[in-house]
């Protein structure tokens, strides 16, 4: 922990806090808790900056912080100064020390004071400057897990926090109107928004949004429940064709509504598939929501392809090509394959009871955080921020 070494402050929060966390809630261990506190405390560095968003990079040992070299003008990204909020209150409740607290409701704040271009969030903010870098807007990389977590902080206050699902119902009704097309062939499909364009192309992390949709269904405002719940299960459809359209049947990285072509993949670098979950995950959500059999069918379909497909002598590997019967390997095993896809295909063929969503929410890693209870009680509490 105390190492001259270079950290992502989303990737530690989401995997190694989340986890750890969880495993706190599960066992009961204080341990755990203890590890994702002293690992929180190597994080808080990263917030020094003019605006208080955090770098996306964190030294260990020094604190100092720093931005991703390709980002947008030195940016921050959004869906990773966005997805910390889950994770930063439950340590706060666990340790009573406001300072975690108070870091992610700064953000949202800040966020909330900002100009929003067609209502949509741009996915770079400037850490110094506190304005968006290119105005590009995104449910798949660089911008999803900031709308889960929106989502996500109200079910996991017990729905006390509005705030939280009032951002999520304006920033959801901006997407829809902005970057949900339905194709020529009828699949209903989430684009990219790049300076004014929509750019008719869906990255396999979006397919998320599909579980999101229906999660967020209920609590939706003007009654429309059924209409989020039917958007959700459209994206399950598309990303579903994503997945039947392949030689191996499992879906590509990203794939193109454009010039005659549906829920497919185009350009060779976009033809990989690295064990990720999210439309398992959408799977899953859609299974609890509606129990129609068709979602389970989908994930057996996906489970055989992944045996049958990915399953190597020392685990299972990404392919670089999902059009090819004959797989190329990446010899990765990602770690989201074991915290999420294996875990979602679990909860697929599960009981609704077991992790219920009474009880419990997801972060964004499949680590499993209880529902706060919190009553009268105020996170902010009165102790000073230990920094
Ligand atoms: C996971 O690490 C998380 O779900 C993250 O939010 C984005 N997607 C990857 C796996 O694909």
């Amino acid at each position: 922990m105390h190492e001259n070494a270079e950290v992502s402050v989303f990737e530690v929060n989401i995997r190694f806090i989340g986890g750890l966390l969880a495993a706190f809630y599960l066992s009961g261990q204080e341990m755990f808790k203890l590890k994702a506190v002293q690992l929180a405390e190597k994080l808080l560095p990263a917030f020094n900056t003019p605006t208080g968003i955090p770098w996306a990079i964190v030294n260990l040992k020094s604190g100092v912080g720093r931005n991703w070299g390709w980002a947008s003008a030195g940016s921050s990204i959004l869906a990773e100064f966005g997805t910390l909020h889950m994770e930063f209150v439950h340590l706060t409740y666990l340790t009573g020390n406001p300072a975690y607290y108070q870091k992610v409701m700064h953000i949202r704040k800040l966020l909330a004071k900002m100009d929003r271009p067609n209502g949509l969030y741009p996915n770079y903010l400037n850490p110094r400057t506190g304005r968006w870098g290119q105005h590009h807007t995104s449910v798949g990389g660089l911008g999803d897990s900031f709308y889960e977590y929106l989502l996500k902080a109200w079910l996991m206050s017990d729905k006390t926090d509005t705030e939280a699902r009032k951002t999520y119902d304006d920033a959801i009704e901006a997407i829809e109107r902005h970057l949900i097309r339905k194709s020529n062939g009828g699949l209903t499909f989430i684009g990219e928004w790049k300076n004014g364009h929509l750019e008719r192309k869906m990255g396999h992390l979006a397919c998320f949004a599909g579980g999101m949709f229906a999660l967020g269904a209920d609590g939706s405002p003007d009654d429309k429940a059924g209409h989020w719940l039917q958007l959700g299960a459209e994206i399950a459809h598309t990303c579903h064709e994503s997945y039947d359209r392949t030689v191996v049947k499992l879906g590509p990285e990203a794939f193109k509504f454009d010039s005659g072509l549906e829920a497919v993949a185009v350009r060779q670098n976009e033809k990989y598939y690295i064990l990720r979950p999210e439309v398992i995950e959408t799977y899953w959500y859609m299974w609890r929501f509606t129990h129609d059999p068709k979602y389970r069918q989908w994930g057996w379909e996906a489970a055989q392809a992944i045996d049958k497909y990915c399953r190597v002598s020392g685990g299972f590997s990404g392919m670089k090509d999902v059009y090819s019967s004959n797989p190329t390997y990446d010899d990765v095993q990602q770690s989201f394959f074991l915290a999420e896809t294996l875990k979602y295909l679990y909860l697929l063929f599960s009981n609704d009871d077991l992790m219920s969503f009474e009880s419990w929410v997801f972060n964004t890693e499949a680590h499993p955080l209880p529902v706060l209870h919190l009553g009268n009680i105020t996170l902010q509490g009165s102790e000073p921020a230990q920094q």
